[in-house]
């Protein structure tokens, strides 16, 4: 075999909460997905596959690191100023894929941390996805809806101007810079809980900003940038086995489609950045195609959480949802240890390799570590993720059988056919989002081949049940 045999391009096409509902390929009849569904239709679309968390970067660092997020106290929704999660010693993705020939890079949302101590934002920032791996890196700090607003390319600024420095504080505003809560007539979008720190773009944020004004993102050309740079990316690498880690921002909030997709769903901007991530993945796809890589590489798409349709600002999203199901048949979303918070969809696609279909194999981002080292004969494991490659080529269809599912720092259990929440103190429901959080006093426990909806607690009724799935569980934690 040569080389490209044996070493495929490998692209993971990342969404920010984009739910198991959201696709045409996931059965979305309100939304039409073409270019997302002919990944789905032409590759393996996975109907149980899993992110690590219910929220972005923990499901990142699992992903990057193949170590439940969970064992690390830092792995939870950061700031823009936090220090980098990862440590710099251990083995990533990017770091095995690198020592086996690889160039690497990520083009899109970090959100894992940058720097050690306070970050000067004015000059390299160190340790950050340079450092952990990725040979080249163009990334946004943290969410689209958290300072500082600006693209980061190998540590850089972008379009830093020198007079003009940049600040960021996550505790105080600085003197005289208006705010979403005292100046909502600058305001185009307004908020709803949250975001209503710094101004950028008349979009309220979460943090506090100063300066770097020729360095800020535009909003709605946000998409273009990452694609261009994306695309770019595979041009430049195309003699090489490369590794893309493609992290797209939609549909996070603050959802601003391009003018060129406003209107287009029907369903304001949450619908149209949706059709706008489809488009910047058929025009992705459209380049693989044209540089003659589709059929030596390996795309990887899902997404880091499931779904939330208000997630913090008066943007329509619930007015126009109509009869879209953003988590399809699942119960809860984004934040939730019910299953739409993790399960979401999982895709690969592998034109020539894997042949069209659909597994039912359990399958977890996590696993996409061990996988990945195995399809490139490198033997870095870790203990938590599996090598899945098999399932993952659509070969077998022995998946995981247990797994421990993660949302805002508690954790609930899911074995062959059934799930196990343990009891939580807290609210039922997260009344802002409006979402089930899946906290009860009580153990429960689902059979999700016959209730996928999670209607039915049957811990009661099933107490051997209960119990093997606690005692898994518990080991795991333990270990
Ligand atoms: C929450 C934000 C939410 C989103 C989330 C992170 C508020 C009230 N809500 O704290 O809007 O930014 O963090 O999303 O600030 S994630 O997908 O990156 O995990
Ligand atoms: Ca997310």
């Amino acid at each position: 075999m040569t080389s490209a045999d044996t070493k495929p391009n490998i692209v993971i096409i990342y969404m920010d909460d984009l739910g198991f509902g959201e696709l045409s390929a996931y059965g979305a009849t309100e939304l039409k997905t073409p270019n997302m569904d002919a990944l789905g239709n032409g590759g393996l679309r996975f109907t149980n596959g899993y992110a690590t968390s219910a929220t972005c970067t923990p499901s990142r660092y699992a992903l990057l690191t193949g170590v439940y997020p969970w064992r690390n106290k830092n792995a939870k929704i950061l700031p823009g100023s936090a220090s980098l999660i990862i440590d710099t010693a251990q083995t990533t993705l990017p770091k095995l894929l690198r020592n086996e020939g690889y160039a690497t890079g990520i083009v899109g949302k970090w959100h894992l941390g940058l720097g050690a101590g306070e970050i000067n934002w004015n000059e390299t920032i160190r340790p950050g996805p340079n450092e952990v791996g990725f040979d080249y890196s163009n990334i946004l700090a943290a969410t689209q809806d958290r300072v500082p607003t600006v693209y980061i390319k190998n540590g850089n600024v972008v379009n830093l101007d020198p007079n003009d420095p940049i600040q960021v504080s996550y505790e105080k505003n600085f003197e005289g810079e208006p705010t979403g809560l005292d100046n909502p007539e600058m305001l185009k979008m307004k908020w709803h809980h949250g975001h209503n720190n710094s101004i950028v773009n008349d979009i309220p944020r979460i943090g506090f900003m100063k300066g770097g004004e020729a360095a800020k993102w535009v909003d709605e050309d946000m998409a273009d940038y990452f694609l261009a740079d994306a695309q770019t990316y595979v041009k430049k690498n195309k003699d090489r086995p490369f590794f893309l880690y493609y992290a797209l921002q939609q549909p996070h909030v603050p959802r601003t489609p391009h003018p060129r997709f406003v209107g287009k769903s029907g369903m304001g901007p949450r619908g149209d950045v949706i059709l706008e991530a489809d488009w910047v993945i058929g025009e992705f796809i459209k380049t693989l195609e044209k540089e003659g890589l589709l059929e030596s590489t390996l795309i990887v798409f899902s997404s880091d959480n499931g779904p939330v349709v208000n997630d913090g600002y008066y943007d329509d999203a619930v007015e126009k949802l109509g009869h879209h199901k953003p988590a399809g048949p699942l119960r809860g979303g984004k934040y939730s240890l019910f299953e739409a918070g993790t399960r979401v969809p999982f895709i690969t696609y592998w034109k020539g390799t894997i042949a069209p279909g659909v597994s039912n194999a359990m399958v977890s981002q996590l696993d996409l570590f061990a996988s990945l080292a195995s399809l490139v004969n490198s033997d870095a494991t870790t203990e938590d993720s599996k090598n899945l490659m098999a399932v993952l080529l659509g070969k077998s269809e022995s998946g995981r059988d247990e797994l421990v599912l993660e949302a805002t720092s508690r954790t609930a259990f899911r074995k062959g056919d059934w799930a196990m929440i343990p009891p939580y103190n807290g609210p039922a429901r997260n009344d802002l989002v409006d979402i089930e959080l899946g906290n009860d006093s009580v153990y429960q426990l689902y059979n999700l081949q016959d209730d996928i909806g999670q209607q039915n607690n049957l811990a009661e009724s099933h107490p051997e049940k209960l119990q093997e799935l606690i005692d898994s569980y518990r080991a795991i934690l333990k270990n």
